[in-house]
């Protein structure tokens, strides 16, 4: 059976057809590397081949040829579809839940057996694709199980049962070879101080990603670990609520050399930042590990997950990505949907073509800002003040309050020289277009 009518091929920027990719030219070098190493997009399994465009006032509206399907046997079908779909648009990756790729059953160990099942067939189809498992994780919010919580439930049983889930999960991601792996506290969080007990619930947490890593140690997983804040949705309050609080946890746990930021776009602007802030604080302490790559509505307040199509957003994700020198153990996961009416098929293949040429844009943008220089010039020069005279003393933490005020005192004026935003964003708008050239 073929899902997916065709191939998709480069065809460059003067095309207009849906399915031919008009920036993303998997060969092209790109200061030094490949579009393709530059760039290593990866499928969800579950907003691609699980979802079915259910939202809370209505059904399933997808047109899918395993609907109806007994559960297992939709499974079985959900994998030869993924991977035709990874070979037509060369995508490379793929990312999963537990959950999303073989169904849940009434008793735990049934469910890890359907697991099993379906994670030998992946085996085998990554074996003759070479497509790869960039990150797993355990599905710890769908289960009513879970409805107080996971590892921060109330109850001890449901903690236990999160950790037994957590370690087939692992043992999972391990055996197929992925290069990560994600923790999102789908409920790690909670809707009211009047029954919670938050210190006892973060404590839990911090407990259940130590014994996580003590069984990552244990069973060889080289993997990195991943922790993906978001701030809100499905809880009031999540505890991951983003990057800085995330690393404020992990440190206090002294967990942070175990683990590194998956930063979700639509995370970010729930949490009331710009995702360039989140990816440039995850990437100055180091803890930039991967990507969620999607983005939200603007007049919006919850997590659309929609197809990055906005090119000046990705242009300063890829900026910050050029800077980094790329990713390790991470790639740009499309946690990203189409929208309820978009129900077919081929909307799937033209939703990542979407995706995928705005990041390849976005990185051909990005690289001419770097060659060019002129952020990081300007950035250097506004600090400049700090490069000799007092400042240079500061720089060297060579100075005291007593010293500065010393200082201070015989000040005359202080030179200001003007922000620039607004010449800064004209400036960004000629990269953008100079890149379409
Ligand atoms: C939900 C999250 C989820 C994680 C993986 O909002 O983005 O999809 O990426 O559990
Ligand atoms: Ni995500
Ligand atoms: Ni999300």
């Amino acid at each position: 059976m073929e899902f997916f009518k065709q191939k998709v091929s480069y065809e460059g920027s003067e095309s207009r057809n849906p399915y031919a990719f008009k920036h993303y030219n998997p060969d092209q070098k790109v200061a030094g590397k490949t579009m393709r190493e530059w760039l290593p997009f990866s499928m969800s399994w579950w907003h691609t081949l699980s979802s079915g465009g259910r939202d809370p006032f209505g059904v399933e509206t997808a047109d899918r040829p395993w609907n109806g399907l007994d559960a297992m046997k939709a499974s079985e079908m959900r994998v030869e579809a993924g991977f035709e779909f990874m070979e037509k648009l060369g995508v490379d990756y793929f990312c999963f839940h537990d959950r999303d790729v073989a169904p849940e059953a009434k008793t735990l160990k049934e469910s890890n057996s359907n697991l099993d099942h379906i994670v030998d067939i992946i085996a085998e189809k990554m074996k003759a694709t070479n497509k790869k498992l960039l990150w797993g994780t355990a599905c710890l919010f769908t289960n009513p199980i879970y409805m107080h919580g996971a590892s921060t439930s109330p109850y001890a049983d449901v903690f236990a049962m999160a950790c037994a889930q957590t370690k087939k999960a692992l043992d999972v991601t391990h055996k197929l070879g992925g290069l990560s792996y994600v923790f999102w506290g789908g409920r790690e969080g909670y809707e009211t101080l009047l029954n919670t007990n938050m210190k006892k619930e973060q404590d839990n947490l911090a407990y259940f990603l130590k014994m996580a890593v003590e069984y990552k140690e244990k069973i060889g997983f080289k993997g990195k670990f991943l922790i993906e804040p978001k701030p809100k949705e499905p809880t009031k309050h999540q505890y991951d609520f983003d990057v800085a609080s995330c690393l404020e946890f992990l440190r206090k746990y002294n967990l942070e050399k175990h683990f590194a930021i998956n930063v979700e776009v639509n995370h970010a602007t729930l949490a009331g930042h710009t995702v360039h802030h989140e990816i440039n604080f995850a990437r100055i302490n180091d803890m930039w590990g991967s990507m969620d790559i999607n983005f939200g509505d603007a007049l919006l307040g919850w997590d659309t997950d929609q197809f990055p199509t906005n090119i000046y957003d990705a242009s300063l994700i890829m900026y910050e990505l050029m800077k980094q020198g790329g990713f390790t153990n991470g790639g740009l996961n499309f946690d990203a949907k189409v929208r309820r009416p978009s129900f077919t098929m081929d909307d799937l293949l033209a939703s990542y073509i979407a995706g995928m040429d705005t990041l390849a844009w976005g990185l051909k943008v990005a690289s001419i800002m770097i060659e060019d220089g002129y952020f990081d010039k300007n950035i250097d020069s506004r600090y400049s003040s700090y490069n000799s005279g007092i400042g240079a003393k500061i720089s060297s933490k060579q100075v005291s309050l007593e010293s500065l005020e010393e200082y201070a005192l015989t000040l005359e004026s202080i030179k200001f020289e003007s922000g620039r935003q607004e010449v800064l964003e004209a400036e960004l708008n000629q990269f953008i277009w100079k890149a379409t050239k």
